[in-house]
């Protein structure tokens, strides 16, 4: 007898109308696995696109539609809570909607799940496993993960990664009322508040490729956030 694993996928949009069918069809086709879709009110109409693929696919496609401010950090919040307390997933993972993600990953993070508490899919494990970005960006990222580490001591190569898997009991003990930042800055924040509580971090090689509809939605104030956050981490939080 096979027993699946007993996964939630987490996935924030912005206008990726073209980019969710071909996701959630992918994540989807495996066993075991379910998505919660966190729509910001994308003026595309992708929470409609959402919620016929919840009809297409039911009981195993969720869709969670946000009014008022929105973001990424605060979309995961939600998303993870509502992830904690509605569904009785094992393993919570996160991941981007534009497909630079690939889903063939997904059960790499879901095997280190057994060893580890978290597990990132790393860009930088091995070199620089990206594809099709300019060269500013890659520095622009290298930068970032180097800034974060000696800011804030956290081990990780890609502390930046917004593909994730969480083992529930982890998630659980993570303070999600009280994060306080966007963007990427929520996902240091989520490693930093997770290595204080003692998780262990573990990565899985991924390679990133950029996306090929839509637009990237990473502004200026958000990469300004994330030079700020590391020090009020670590000026805050360090006990
Ligand atoms: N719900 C929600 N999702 C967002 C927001 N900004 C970005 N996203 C989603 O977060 C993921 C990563 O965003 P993206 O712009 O591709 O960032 P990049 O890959 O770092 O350039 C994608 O699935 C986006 O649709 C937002 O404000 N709210
Ligand atoms: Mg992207």
């Amino acid at each position: 007898m096979t027993t699946h694993p007993n996964v939630l996928v987490v996935t924030p949009t912005y206008n990726e109308r073209d980019n969710l069918p071909l996701l959630a069809r992918a994540v989807l086709g495996r066993e075991g696995y379910r998505m919660l879709v966190v729509d910001d009110g994308s003026p595309d109409g992708t929470g409609a696109v959402a919620d016929a693929l919840a009809v297409e696919f039911p009981g195993r496609l969720e869709v969670m539609h946000r009014t008022g401010a929105r973001g990424l950090g605060r979309s995961y919040v939600d998303g993870l809570r509502h992830a904690l307390a509605s569904t009785d997933a094992e393993l919570i993972c996160q991941m981007d909607a534009d497909l630079s993600h690939n889903p063939d990953y997904l059960p790499d993070l879901a095997a280190a799940a057994a060893t580890y508490d978290v597990v990132i899919g790393s860009r930088y494990l091995n070199g620089v496993s990206v594809v099709n970005w300019p060269l500013h960006r890659i520095f622009l990222s290298a930068f970032a993960n180097q800034y974060i580490r000696a800011v804030t001591r956290l081990t990780p190569r890609d502390c930046t990664s917004g593909y994730r898997c969480w083992r529930r009991n982890a998630l659980a003990r993570m303070p999600l009322d009280r994060m306080v930042s966007d963007g990427y800055a929520f996902l240091v924040e989520m490693l930093f508040e997770a290595s204080r509580r003692g998780c262990r971090i573990g990565e899985t090689p991924i390679i990133f490729v950029e996306r090929r509809q839509g637009q990237s939605k990473v502004s200026s104030s958000v990469l300004a956030e994330s030079l700020i956050v590391p020090w009020r981490l670590v000026l805050t939080r360090s006990s």
